[in-house]
């Protein structure tokens, strides 16, 4: 640890790895659209944070096994109580293996509803992603967070 106390920017780099691999995150697989199809597909899940959870954080990882399609996977979550809150994250880049950028909504605790989006596309065809995402405290301390699936496109 004295090392990386030395160094500020390996030590950024080493917890942001961390993070974004931990067993406490959470993550959900999924399928959008079908060989049959070429619009607009959204699956949405409930995501609910415990008592105590400042944010919910969310990326995106489009997996694009072939044949997928070239469009690009967003993910969104809003939260509606008084504290509410938008965030949305895109991952731009299909054949990288990496998560969109993380995107936080700061509305603490309760129900979130995430989406993953695929766009419309010139092609028929489906798209396969990884979604993680994680209720946080302030301290940026995992909090509880469990969540179900509502849609399946
Ligand atoms: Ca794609
Ligand atoms: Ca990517």
């Amino acid at each position: 640890m004295k090392k990386l106390t030395k160094l500020p920017v390996a030590t950024g780099i080493v917890l942001f790895a961390v993070c974004s691999g931990s067993a406490l995150a959470h993550t959900q697989s999924g399928v959008l659209g079908n060989t049959t199809s070429s619009g607009t597909k959204t699956d949405k899940y409930v995501v609910e944070c415990s008592g105590g959870t400042h944010h919910l954080q969310i990326q995106v990882r489009d997996k694009k096994t072939a044949p997928e399609l070239g469009t690009k996977l967003t993910i969104s979550a809003v939260n509606g109580t008084a504290a509410a809150c938008t965030a949305s994250s895109t991952d731009n880049t299909d054949t990288d293996g990496l998560y969109s950028a993380i995107a936080s909504c700061d509305g603490g605790d309760g129900d979130y509803v995430m989406s993953v989006v695929k766009p419309a596309w010139t092609a028929n065809g489906k798209e396969t992603y990884i979604a993680q995402f994680h209720c946080e405290d302030a301290a940026g301390n995992h909090t509880e967070t469990v969540f179900s699936q509502i849609q399946n496109q």
